[in-house]
């Protein structure tokens, strides 16, 4: 793992857009501690986005481009939506799969790259709507966790269809009224963090994207926990500020106000016993590798 895999054909290199040119020059692939805070100083993996301006799902694609532990082997599978209208920004490997088929592609791209890479880490990232991974795809996200496959899901949960112009999804809280839902939910919200550790999810977080070392951490664990153990899944509020009659600059509010005490996103994390073992072990081996870098100076 490292920048080789980006190098630039010195004959050609002149010609590359600058774009590639930087991300070669100030790549931070390789360096196991990579995280949100490289945000200011590198915008290697996401340059631009077309979302609404000021819409939190950007800053949410950054903190987690910025915390996946290896960019350059890791394969997003996205599917339609506002989600999907950033992958064409994004310098990561990923595939835009049919609405709501994306955790079952996962499953035949995870299998498929440990036939050819079985030496390999290949981490493989779902990260679609809330439309798309409990509505319409429910079956197939359910039917991923059930089989135990080692991949992340991470939703983006904006609480309803945003890219259709705001109809009712299953995430959608109760009575909210929206542009093409004028009746209001009837339901609750459905408990997709409680089906997840019921089917069999190793590693489940719920929180907003309001504060970035929190995001780094859930999506880290997460990613790791799949690699060893099995299935995790990452919900993640990323309110959409159109169809909630918010300006660009109350996105943070938002999620503020959200995930603060009885609110609908207080942070929850649910972590089997293997995968607290795990993280553990990780945890000490790193303290382990900085003592004996110290030692050695
Ligand atoms: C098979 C299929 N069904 C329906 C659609 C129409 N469609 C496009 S985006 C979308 C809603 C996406 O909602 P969500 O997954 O919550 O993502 P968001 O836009 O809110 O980020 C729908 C229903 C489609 N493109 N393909
Ligand atoms: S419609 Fe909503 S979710 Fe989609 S980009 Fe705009 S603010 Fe974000
Ligand atoms: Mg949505």
């Amino acid at each position: 793992m490292s920048k080789e895999k980006i190098q630039l054909c010195d004959d050609l290199s002149d010609i590359m857009p600058p774009e590639y040119q930087d991300l070669v020059a100030t790549a931070t692939f390789g360096n196991e501690e990579r995280g949100w805070k490289d945000i200011g100083s590198s915008k290697e993996l996401i340059e631009q986005h077309s979302l609404c301006a000021g819409c939190p799902e950007s800053i949410a694609f950054r903190y987690i481009l910025s915390s996946i532990p290896s960019p350059e082997d890791t394969v997003f599978v996205g599917s339609t939506g506002c989600t999907s209208l950033v992958f064409p920004h994004v310098a990561v490997q990923n595939i835009h799969s049919l609405f709501g088929n994306q955790n079952a592609v996962a499953s035949g791209l995870h299998r498929a790259l440990k036939c050819r890479f079985p030496d390999r880490n290949k981490d493989v990232i779902v990260l679609a709507g809330d439309g798309a991974t409990v509505d319409i795809g429910l079956d197939c996200t359910m039917q991923s966790w059930f089989r135990g496959e080692k991949f992340t899901t991470i939703c983006f949960d904006n609480e309803l269809y945003a890219n259709t112009g705001g109809q009712e999804s299953g995430l959608m809280q109760k009575g909210f009224v929206s542009k093409m839902a004028p009746v209001g939910k009837q339901f609750d919200k459905v408990r997709l963090p409680e089906i997840a550790r019921e089917a069999g999810c190793k590693y489940v977080a719920m929180l907003t994207v309001s504060k970035p070392n929190r995001v780094e951490k859930a999506i880290k664990n997460a990613v790791y926990i799949a690699r060893e153990l099995g299935p995790t899944y990452v919900q993640l509020y990323t309110p959409c500020i159109l169809e909630i009659g918010k300006q660009s600059m109350e996105g943070l509010d938002e999620m503020k106000d959200a995930e603060s005490i009885g609110g609908r996103f207080v942070m929850k994390e649910y972590i089997t016993d293997d995968a607290k073992e795990l993280l553990a072990d990780m945890e000490a081996e790193k303290k382990a590798k900085k003592k004996a870098a110290k030692a050695g100076k």
